[in-house]
């Protein structure tokens, strides 16, 4: 296929020479996280009944967490962490990495007697969206794979994904070769679109958030966007992207005046799904920059996400100038 982003396939650090010396390691290693979310996935479905609730505890970000939450994060944590090849298991749901292995790029880590010479670190965000489980909604489960420890900056990262809960459940997931959609049956993954790329004529848009509470600049390109596109907003990230991908068009979570770094986390939602987008031939931002230049300097940092045509996200980042 033709390569939609050189930019993001080249690679731009260290994090490349150690991906080419090592590249059937890391390949088992992302193919192992990616068949366990794909099998985890069918459980967290199945544990949405009864789990609809609220707990009393609140996640980092300082959300309330729903029961399902915490369920699709340790059933997330428990599989995850148990494969040889994962290193490292960090979640929007817990305050802390949890070292499950020899992390990436330690001397164990190449020392390790497993078959697996390599491990990787996976961030995850369990149940995107959870808020949907009030109105039967739409919901998600985001994962990014970085061969570093985190927190860890999106040129480190070496392939994510997301699930759709939807009316069927489908699996999307980048990596070095493109994007692949796949339909779940009973945590089997059946290939429905290879090399997607995001349609050419966008349609779709969807901006989160409250307009009063949008700062005047993204105001302005919000009046120009509605103008030009329909909107579909569900109030989950990964069903509103979905749409993006499936149509063409852009998503934002963008900076708030009442928060400057919008609602969205960089480490769990920002990277994985700004990576997803630039494989397709799109870009990501924070209004500035690619979403994949951001470092993040601790775990649970938030950042503005706008993702999308590169059209699309070139004009905004000329409004946001
Ligand atoms: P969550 O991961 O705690 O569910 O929060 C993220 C979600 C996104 O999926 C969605 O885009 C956004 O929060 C919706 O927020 P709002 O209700 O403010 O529109
Ligand atoms: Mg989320």
């Amino acid at each position: 296929m033709t390569d939609p982003n050189p930019d993001v396939r080249a690679g731009t650090d260290s994090s490349e020479s150690r991906r080419e010396s090592g590249g059937d390691e890391l390949e088992a290693a992302v193919d192992a996280v990616v068949s366990t979310v794909a099998r985890t996935a069918v459980d967290v479905r199945q544990g949405l009944v009864g789990r609809r609730g609220k707990t009393a505890s609140e996640n980092p970000s300082g959300e309330s967490q729903a029961e399902a939450d915490v369920y699709a994060d340790e059933l997330l944590c428990d599989r995850l962490g148990s494969l040889a090849a994962v290193g490292q298991y960090a979640s929007e749901e817990r305050a802390k990495c949890i070292d499950c292995g020899p992390t990436p790029g330690s001397d164990s880590a190449s020392d390790a007697d497993d078959g697996l010479e390599r491990t990787v670190s996976v961030a995850v965000d369990p149940l995107d969206g959870s808020s949907n489980l009030a109105s039967n909604n739409a919901m998600g489960t985001i994962f990014g794979i970085y061969d570093a420890t985190l927190p860890a900056a999106g040129r480190d990262l070496i392939a994510s994904g997301y699930v759709l809960y939807g009316p069927i459940t489908t699996m999307v997931v980048a990596d070095d070769s493109g994007v692949t959609e796949y339909e779940l049956t009973g945590g089997e993954r059946t290939v429905i679109r290879d090399d997607v790329t995001l349609p050419e004529d966008p349609v779709v848009y969807g901006f989160g958030g409250r307009v009063p509470d949008w700062p005047a600049d993204f105001r302005e390109y919000a009046r120009a966007i509605e103008d030009e596109l329909k909107l579909r907003y569900g109030g989950a990230m990964i069903a509103d992207v979905n749409q993006v991908l499936t149509y063409g068009g852009v998503f934002a979570y963008p900076a708030l005046e009442s928060r400057s770094a919008g609602k969205l986390r960089l480490q769990f939602e920002g990277i994985p799904i700004g990576y997803i987008l630039e494989r397709a031939g799109g870009r990501s931002s924070d209004g500035d920059r690619s979403l994949l230049d951001v470092r993040p300097e601790s775990l649970h940092d938030r950042t503005p996400v706008h993702v999308g045509n590169a059209d699309l996200i070139g004009r905004l980042e000329s409004t946001l100038e």
